[in-house]
């Protein structure tokens, strides 16, 4: 069992480890089993002290800090939040059928987990800090060095300073109320609900408040979305944009893709989930490839910031069968249909309808 993990993980690779659940065990709970949280790493997983650790605030700040856990947990309050983490290659592999993406991890349909965050706010950080009107991003500082970024450099990200000051984003040190793990950013970690995984750096000691985006490569370079044809033409792309929030996403989490069913009466569970906190107003599920659909039944929320679980029986005929999956949000939003009209060069955001396919005898 590779960093606690459950042992039918489904590892991509094991240095840096990448791993994402199967379907099942994202199906159970609400809230994801911490041996079952996908796992998401750039470089090695750092082992850090806790007594050690300290986080320097720094950058446009008038009075800037210098912490360690036990000083930021007495000076500012407790909070708790239940937030989804979903990774921007989340269902890359959808891509691949289509165009090949070299260099990436190949993530199937579970590099997304949610999980109970307990911390301080970051926007009271910040105002203890006393930021400066001229900030206007919030940069996160790693330790973990990413061997394949270039040039080789630790993790970091950044957001802009309305989403840092909102009051959901943490610095938070512990999930489901254990300590946080350290494949999951143990000691502390930045929570940033509703945006990309990317931008909810582990292992944070350093928050510094600069006028623009982070120069990091992973603010600057990767998880930015590229026009189709950026990687074909031979002008640099100019309209690429740093991810932020997470696109409205709903897939299937039981039956499994693949899976041999009786045929007849057959539930069918999943997630909705619409980031930067726009809640879910419907869920439909076909169980016949399209021709028919059906709107399941949306569980009790969880809160702004977390994926809405749905369930709906359908009644399989015998054969092959595709069960597809479309979620609506609050703005109005649906999912497009098909995987290949979203591919681009990094393969992010495949929020396709969610599809499986089964067979019932
Ligand atoms: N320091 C650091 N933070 C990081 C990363 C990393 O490689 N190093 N990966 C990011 C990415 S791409 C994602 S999707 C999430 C995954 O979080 P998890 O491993 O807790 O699921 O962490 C983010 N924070
Ligand atoms: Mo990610």
């Amino acid at each position: 069992m590779g960093q606690g993990k459950r042992s039918d993980m489904i590892v991509h690779t094991d240095q840096p480890y990448n791993a994402e659940p199967p379907r099942r065990a994202l199906s159970s709970k609400p809230l994801t089993p911490l041996d079952a949280f996908y796992s998401r790493n750039h470089g090695a997983i750092p082992s850090i002290d806790t007594r050690g650790w300290r986080l320097i605030v720094d950058g446009l700040v008038g009075n800037p800090l210098n912490l360690s856990l036990s000083q930021l947990r007495d000076r500012f309050t407790e909070q708790s939040l239940v937030a989804t983490l979903q990774c921007a290659g989340n269902r890359r592999k959808e891509f691949l059928a289509f165009r090949d993406i070299p260099d990436e991890v190949p993530w199937g349909s579970t590099a997304t987990s949610t999980a109970e965050w307990t911390g301080v706010r970051l926007s009271d950080v910040l105002e203890a800090a006393d930021l400066l009107s001229e900030a206007g991003h919030i940069e996160f500082l790693g330790p973990d060095i990413a061997e394949h970024a270039s040039p080789p450099q630790p993790f970091g990200s950044s957001i802009p300073v309305q989403k840092a000051t909102a009051g959901e984003v943490l610095v938070a040190w512990a999930m489901n109320g254990e300590p946080l793990p350290s494949a999951h950013g143990g000691p502390v970690r930045i929570v940033v609900p509703g945006y990309i995984g990317a931008r909810s750096v582990k292992w944070v000691h350093g928050i510094r408040a600069l006028t623009a985006e982070s120069r990091n490569y992973f603010q600057a370079v990767a998880y930015r979305l590229e026009p189709a044809d950026a990687d074909r033409s031979s002008v640099a792309a100019t309209t690429d944009f740093a991810l932020g929030a997470v696109a409205l996403n709903s897939d299937i989490l039981s039956p499994d893709d693949g899976d041999l069913l009786p045929s007849g009466p057959t539930t069918v569970t999943g997630y909705a989930f619409a980031g930067d906190g726009r809640g879910i107003s419907r869920v439909e599920v076909s169980g016949s490839a399209g021709r028919c659909w059906h709107e399941a039944a949306l569980d009790d929320e969880l809160g702004p910031w977390a994926w809405r679980r749905w369930q709906i029986t359908v009644d399989l005929p015998v054969g092959q069968c595709q069960i597809l999956a479309r979620a609506w949000d609050a703005s109005g939003d649906t999912q497009p249909e098909f995987a290949r009209d979203l591919w681009n060069p990094k393969g992010y955001g495949n929020n396709s309808w969610g599809r499986v396919n089964v067979t019932a005898a």
